[in-house]
Parts: C-alpha cells; structure tokens; sequence
C-alpha cells in the first residue's frame, strides 16, 4: 500500500467512525413525552429528540433564546406546520401523530434538526 492510500484508508474508518457516532451516538437522550414538552431553541433543540405516543395530541412549546435568524423558523414537515418563533416568546404547536414513525423537525433552513420519534 502506498502512502496515500494508508492515509485515505486512516481517513475513511475516522469519517465512518463519525458518522456512527453522530448519528446514533447523539440519538441517545430521548425525551419521553405526554402531554406537551419544552424545547429550548438555543443553537439548536434541547430535548432534540422526543418520543411521543401516536394518536395522542401533544403540545410542543417552543422558546427560542437564540437571536440567530436561522432558528427563527421551525418546520415539521411531517405535520405540515411552519412556525415562526419570535425571540424569547413560548409558542405552542399542536401535533396529534397519526403513525408511528420517526420525523424530523428542522429550522427554517434545515441546518438544525431535532426528532419526534412516534411510537
Ligand atoms: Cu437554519
């Protein structure tokens, strides 16, 4: 092997090493939920991934802390909803899962990404 494939190969088991580890490693925290949660929007959701009961209605209340303009928007696309989060404001978004599954919810431009987990 020469040189440059070593290092592409030390390269490539890193990358998929990250990968595991941010996508199933971060997924660990689950936020069980019954009736509403609180999600903080502060560079990015906190709980980020919830875990909710289908056909069960659950408020998601929303505040956002962080001025940046890219968390100003939240959408769940699975749930058709886009809603506006003026700064440091609760707001309220009512969802009642009807399958079970997993969806993401992102920020208006899909760079932060939280997850409700229906079962
Ligand atoms: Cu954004």
């Amino acid at each position: 092997m020469s040189p440059d494939k070593i290092i592409v190969a030390i390269v490539s088991v890193l990358g998929i090493g990250f990968t595991y580890w941010f996508f199933l490693g971060k997924n660990d925290k689950e936020f069980v939920a019954s009736d509403s949660v609180d999600i903080m929007v502060d560079g990015g959701y906190e709980p980020e991934v919830i875990s909710i009961l289908k056909g069960k209605t659950i408020k998601l209340n929303f505040l956002r802390t962080d001025p940046t303009t890219c968390l100003e928007d939240v959408v769940l696309g699975d749930f058709k909803v886009r809603e506006h989060l003026p700064l440091n404001k609760k707001v309220v978004i009512e969802i009642t899962p009807d399958k079970k599954g997993e969806f993401t919810y992102t920020c208006g431009m899909g760079m932060y990404h939280g997850k409700i987990i229906v079962k």
